[in-house]
């Protein structure tokens, strides 16, 4: 089946883009802004709104006509490893009854990353969007040392609690900070020979399972997550593990 995208009839190919030019606002500055968005490809292009932002800077809205169709049959997507999910008691009840103790989880935001928030949506006791976060779970011993927390500080607090999982935070991907910092982790916890004590899972905005997994850890989980993903994947694998 092929599609296109859809904005006022089925299939009219129109996408809205928007944008900052680094150009005060002017009719110089919406047609340059309309150049660019013909120069991506677009067929057409209609400036549908202009805001000079701050000094030297302004932000447009447009909406350009692309004769591109996909064939959807064709796409494929690797299953996030929180496709399947349990709600918050079906989690507390296979941990009591199938791993018969509390599971230790250990998470942080690391490196020079100061995005608590985040995390917090996944660990926090009071939750996120009604859904409570792993500290409000019976079944689970949640410790959150926040951001900013060095690599290594981490590794070493989990080593002390005997944590089951580690669970990372990583929002700021400029210049690929992330995935330097995550490579770092995976290094520090093979040279100490204790990578596969741990679950080891990263999340964050930009992260997904195929980059996750590429880079060593067992699962990524990107936007949209809650608690319950997670629960889910750290209970089952830790099952599978034969870790009980
Ligand atoms: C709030 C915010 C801040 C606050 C953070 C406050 C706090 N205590 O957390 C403050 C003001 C401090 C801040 C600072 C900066 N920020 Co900021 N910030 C944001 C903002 C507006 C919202 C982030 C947020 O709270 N999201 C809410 C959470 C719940 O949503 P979420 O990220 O999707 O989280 C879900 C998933 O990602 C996943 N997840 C996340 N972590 C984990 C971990 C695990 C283990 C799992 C399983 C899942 C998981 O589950 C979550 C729940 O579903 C975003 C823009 C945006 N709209 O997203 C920018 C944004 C993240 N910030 C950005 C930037 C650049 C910065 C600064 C560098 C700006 C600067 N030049 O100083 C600094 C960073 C400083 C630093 N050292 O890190 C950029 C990041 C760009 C990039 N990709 O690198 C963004 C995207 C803004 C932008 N468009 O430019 N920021």
């Amino acid at each position: 089946m092929f599609i296109r995208p859809y904005g006022d009839t089925l299939n009219d190919g129109q996408v809205q883009l928007s944008f900052t030019l680094p150009v005060e606002k002017s009719e110089k500055a919406t047609e340059a802004a309309r150049f660019f968005v013909r120069k991506l490809g677009f067929e057409s292009c209609e400036i549908v709104h202009s805001e000079a932002i701050c000094r030297g800077f302004t932000f447009f809205l447009a909406y350009g006509t692309s004769n591109i169709e996909i064939d959807y049959d064709k796409v494929e997507v690797e299953s996030p490893a929180g496709e399947l999910c349990w709600s918050f008691e079906e989690i507390n009840n296979f941990i009591k009854e199938k791993i018969k103790r509390e599971i230790v989880v250990v998470a942080a935001c690391t490196g020079s990353d100061a995005h608590t928030v985040c995390l917090d949506a996944i660990m926090n006791m009071k939750g996120f969007n009604h859904h409570y976060g792993l500290e409000r779970y019976p079944m689970i011993k949640a410790h959150n040392l926040g951001a900013q927390v060095e690599n290594i500080d981490l590794i070493e607090f989990a080593i002390r609690v005997k944590a089951d999982a580690i669970l990372v935070s990583q929002v700021v991907t400029q210049k690929d900070i992330h995935i330097k910092n995550m490579t770092m982790l995976i290094k520090l916890l093979n040279d100490k020979g204790v990578r596969n004590n741990f679950i080891l899972v990263v999340g964050g905005p930009k992260i997904d399972n195929k980059l996750a997994t590429e880079l060593g850890f067992d699962a990524g989980f990107g936007k949209g997550t809650y608690a319950e993903h997670v629960g889910t994947f750290i209970a089952r694998e830790l099952y599978n593990r034969g870790k009980p």
